[in-house]
This record gives C-alpha cells, structure tokens and sequence, in this order.
C-alpha cells in the first residue's frame, strides 16, 4: 500500500503493461501536485504527466515529469495525448467561483470551451476522463441538507453553470459514445502545501496558516455559514479509487462525496483548542457570501459508498489537528 495521502492501494500490483498514463491539466492548482504523488506511487513516476500554462518551482520538476499545456489550444492537447501515449486524463484546470464571478468570459473560455477540447480528445482517442465537479453544481432552489446525486440545479455563478454542463456533457458522451467519463463533486477541499485560488470556501485554508503565523484572522464569509469540506488526503483518495474503479461498479458518473461541514465558528472553535489565543474578526465579501448560501450544507454521498467503497477518515478534530502540525513543521 502507498502512503501517499492516506491512498490504498488494492492487493494486486499492476504489471507494466496494465498500467495507466495520465495526464493532469491545471497541475498547479490545490490538487494536481498531491495526487500526481499519489498516482506516481501506485504507477510510477513516469507514467504521470503533470502539466500547466505556468512555470513550476523546481521541485516539481524533480518529482516528475512536467510539461506545458494549455486547455484552450485543441492541437497542443492532442500532441501531448499522441506523443505520450495517454490513456488516463484528470482535468483540474478551472476557474473557480470567487474569480469567475470577477471575469466571467475568462471563465466561460476556460470552463466551458477548455472542456469542449478535453471532451473531444478523451472520445477521439478513448481516454478514461476525470473531471470534478464541486459543491458549486448546485444553486439556492437545490435541497440543501443534505443535496442528494439527482435534484434541482439551478446554480447562479459562471463557474457553477460551468459545472452543471461538465456534468452533463460527460454523461451525454457517457451514454452516446461510450466515453470512460468520471466525476465527482468535491466540497471545499482544506490543504496545508497548496493554496486555493479564488473561490469561495478559500477561507478555511487561509486561517490555519492566519492562526500559526499571526494568531488572527480576517474572516469573508459570515460566522454562521455551514459548508461541506474535505482533507486534501480524503480527496486524493476518493479520487484514486474513483478512477481505479471497474467500470461496471459505476452505477452513475457524478457521485457526491462528503467528509465534514462546519461555520467559521466551528472552525475557529476547534482551532482555539490547540490555539486559546487566536481571533477571528468578521468583514463579509458580499460575492462570496452570496455564493455561499445558494450553497449546500452537506452532500448525500450514500451511493458512493455503496457502489465503490468511498468512506471519508478525517471530522473536523483530526482536520485541525492534521493542518496546525503540518502549517507547523513546514514553518520551522
Ligand atoms: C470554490 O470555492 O470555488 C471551490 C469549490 C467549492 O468549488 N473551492
């Protein structure tokens, strides 16, 4: 079994030939760097490509291979597709909720038209595709504790509507071209090595490195808003196994996953455990407050469960305790 984010790995070790080659767009956002560790452990350091539009600092060039790609340029994604030999793709390139809301064309290229070309390269060449959906999928006319798979979704940010059509795109090629597509919707996903950038559960990134550095916090979302949120750990897992998963396991293709929620105050509470010191201060960013409440409080995640074995290990005591050690050590 692999250590990498808490990832196990199934008994069976993949001979050379069965193994994936995967691609991660958007390699440099909150996730790719954790989960191409992981996959690399299962499938070997060269059989996963980590690329982005930006340079990288070095030690992500020590750990693996990394190239350029850019989403919205059809042919470099075919060539890298071609010339690497991939067969499994993640697509992590997003714009997220806070900043689509601030550039909508900016998000409706990326989101929307990126999508276009990932969709068409993964069918023209037979590709297992995971892409995330998020809690963003949802909008205020959607149940909301919990939101089951199926329901109302109506959501009012670009970055959601981007979401609802991602969704929907991949099963419509699901079922009319035979396309391996995958997705789950995350909650807010906590990290203490990378940052978000620009959505709206950002918040409860930022205050455990506040509590450590400073012991104070600036708060943009009221003391009262209950979101669903997961360890990066709980993520990559959920994400491994997803993708590990035998396709006749998969009764759907967009499956909720669910770990903890808590407010602002759940959070600082917790922390204030281990941290009596810290404060938290309060000055609400209208977009995101906004964004928040149309929001979920928690996702029904049962057929997850059921159909391929998700189970999340981190609640909010051993998130605090995970976060503020790490923010910690890194620190010294
Ligand atoms: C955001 O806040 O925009 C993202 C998300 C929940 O999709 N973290």
């Amino acid at each position: 079994t692999s250590a990498a984010h808490g990832v196990r790995t199934h008994a069976s070790s993949c001979t050379d030939s069965d193994k994936p080659k995967v691609l991660i767009t958007g390699g440099l956002g909150q996730l790719g760097v954790g989960l191409a560790t992981s996959l690399r452990r299962r499938f070997g350091k060269f059989n996963v490509i980590l690329s982005d539009i930006r340079k990288p600092p070095n030690h992500v060039y020590k750990n693996g291979p990394f190239i350029f790609s850019d989403i919205l340029d059809y042919k470099n994604l075919r060539q890298i597709v071609v010339n690497n030999n991939i067969s499994w793709l993640v697509h992590y390139s997003a714009v997220l909720s806070a900043v689509g809301e601030h550039n909508v064309a900016l998000a409706k290229e990326v989101n929307i038209t990126g999508f276009h070309n990932i969709l068409d390269i993964a069918t023209e060449h037979g590709l297992r595709v995971f892409v995330p959906s998020t809690i963003s999928a949802l909008g205020p006319s959607s149940p909301k504790d919990p939101t089951p798979d199926l329901c109302v979704q109506r959501p009012r940010t670009i970055y959601g509507v981007s979401k609802v059509h991602a969704e929907l795109m991949g099963e419509y090629y699901h079922q009319r071209y035979g396309l391996d597509f995958r997705c789950l919707r995350y909650p807010g996903i906590i990290s203490a090595d990378s940052q978000p950038g620009g959505g709206t559960t950002d918040y409860a990134v930022q205050i455990f490195h506040a509590a450590v550095k400073s012991g104070q916090f600036e708060c943009n979302l009221r003391s009262d808003t209950r979101l669903p949120m997961m360890y990066i750990d709980d993520c990559i897992r959920a994400t491994m196994e997803f993708l590990e998963a035998p396709e006749d396991a998969l009764v759907s293709r967009t499956y909720n996953i669910n770990a903890m929620s808590f407010t602002p105050q759940d959070l600082t509470r917790e922390i204030q455990k281990v941290l009596s010191d810290f404060t938290v201060t309060y000055n609400v960013d209208p977009v995101r407050q906004v964004i928040a409440d149309g929001w979920p409080k928690a996702l029904e995640d049962s057929a997850a469960r059921q159909d391929w074995g998700w189970r999340h290990e981190y609640n909010l005591p051993e998130l605090v305790q995970t976060m503020l050690t790490h923010i910690t050590l890194g620190n010294k």
